[in-house]
């Protein structure tokens, strides 16, 4: 472990570091930032009313909106000369929201991200190829300056530019990698492609995130690559990657930084908290953050948390693999699907490339789901070009047979051609929403 006594604090002495640092966090963002002061006067309190961890919950929640209505700077706690880094996270909307750091919380970031690299496998010494792109974006820079904390031979590569990864690959020999897992596979198809065996590389572990996937994802990545693939968390807002890591002993849920952040699950509609083990909204609230501390920040991914035991021995609350977002969740003809649900299904499906986009439509006045799916050059590599043959339509009908069984919605499936579907070089863009450009009849 990187930080063991940390990692393994008892409860009791956890709690009291996070209400000592929460009491600092609230009193810092009422005396500094107009938007909370205004805030807490809504609510009624004042600093002094946090007394306890519980009380945790009379305190107002920040939405996205809010950053956004704050642009650029608004809710920065500290004058612009003690801001040593901005990142953002890219909006639908063309701004982006815009996040702050002070030198103390660069450095707690990359020890924050030091750990979550031996947590995940990794160790001094370790040649570390970073995938993540580097930017405004919180991936590349974020596991940069952990991987530099650790001390690990840090490969700054970035997103992009595969046949070079992949020559660095296998001229530097790397232990580790990370990279969105959508980026991971863009790089192992072009291995194929070039006739290597992406199972020989010197790669051990890679630590993937900033999307989501799922668990037939990860024993895709796995499987082809002959690693073990961590789950790491993480958002902007609230800081970026290292939030929460899966250990590699388990590989059974993230651990929570819950030094640095405090976690609640909360009912989407009613905000109320649920049980643990239960699905509900993430809401975390920083603890040692100076430049942008967040008070109960909405995340709306959908997790549950357990506080069972580990076998690797750290005490942190792990989350699970995030189930979805509050706000990606499809309603087909009244049912409700989750993009996740629909991978797991597709992955387990032979014959298809795990590359897909879900496409919406419409169909007279009601969505219509389109699956584009890409079936794979190696196991139909006589019959590829043709898709009218016999067996790739009895592949479609399969799929839409698998789909009405396991998310109970008949959806068009529409197979490509193999290498016909965008490639992801970051966050994959899986949904396509054509609802309001077209009405297909
Ligand atoms: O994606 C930070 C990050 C970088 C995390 C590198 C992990 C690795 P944002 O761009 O602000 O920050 O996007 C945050 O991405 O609210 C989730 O919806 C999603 N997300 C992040 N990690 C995961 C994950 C970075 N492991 C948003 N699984 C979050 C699923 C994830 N979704």
């Amino acid at each position: 472990m990187y930080h063991p006594e940390i990692e393994t604090m008892s409860r009791p002495e956890l709690e009291k570091l996070q209400l000592a640092r929460l009491q600092q966090t609230v009193k810092r963002v009422y005396e500094k930032v107009p938007f909370y002061k205004e805030k807490f006067a809504e609510q009624g309190i004042t600093p002094d009313d946090i007394q306890s961890l519980d009380d945790v919950r009379k305190l107002p929640f920040t939405k996205k909106k809010d950053l956004r209505d704050q642009y650029p700077f608004g809710l920065f706690a500290v004058p612009m000369d003690e801001v040593n880094r901005v990142h953002g996270s890219s909006g639908t909307s063309g701004k982006p929201t815009v996040v702050g750091y002070t030198k103390n919380d660069i450095k707690n970031w990359a020890k924050i991200v030091a750990r979550g690299i031996v947590t995940a496998g990794g160790r001094k010494g370790d040649i570390f190829h970073n995938a993540y792109g580097y930017g405004l974006f919180t991936g590349g820079l974020g596991l940069h300056y952990g991987a530099e904390e650790l001390g690990v031979v840090t490969v700054p590569i970035s997103g992009g530019n595969t046949e070079r990864q992949i020559t660095i690959i296998n001229d530097f020999k790397p232990r580790g990698i990370c990279g969105t897992p959508s980026y991971i596979l863009n790089i192992i198809e072009q291995m194929e492609k070039m006739g290597m065996d992406p199972r020989e590389t010197s790669l051990e572990y890679g630590i993937f995130g900033a999307e989501p996937w799922t668990e037939e994802m990860r024993a895709t990545l796995e499987r082809k690559l002959d690693i073990k693939a961590i789950d790491i968390y993480g958002l902007s807002e609230v800081m970026g990657p290292g939030v929460a890591i899966e250990c590699h002993e388990a590989q059974n849920g993230l651990h929570i930084a819950e030094d640095h952040f405090y976690v609640e699950v909360l009912n989407p509609d009613t905000l109320e908290p649920v049980e643990e083990g239960q699905d509900g909204e993430l809401v975390f609230t920083s603890l040692t953050k100076e430049a942008l501390p967040i008070i109960r920040y909405r995340t709306g991914d959908i997790a549950s948390i357990t506080r069972e035991k580990c076998v690797c021995g750290r005490t942190h609350t792990r989350m699970s693999r995030l189930k979805g977002r509050t706000d990606d969740m499809l309603i087909i003809r009244g049912v409700n699907v989750f993009p996740s649900e629909i991978e797991r299904v597709l992955l387990q499906i032979e014959g298809l490339v795990p590359n897909y986009q879900i496409h919406l439509t419409k169909k007279g006045s009601l969505d219509n789901v389109e699956l584009h799916v890409e079936i794979d050059n190696l196991l139909y590599r006589e019959i590829a070009q043709d898709l009218g043959h016999p067996m790739i339509q009895k592949l479609k009908r399969n799929i839409q047979h698998q789909m009405k069984s396991n998310c109970l919605v008949t959806m068009d499936t529409i197979i490509n051609q193999p290498g016909s579907l965008p490639r992801s070089e970051g966050k994959a863009k899986r949904i396509v929403d054509r609802r309001n450009a077209e009405t297909v009849v």
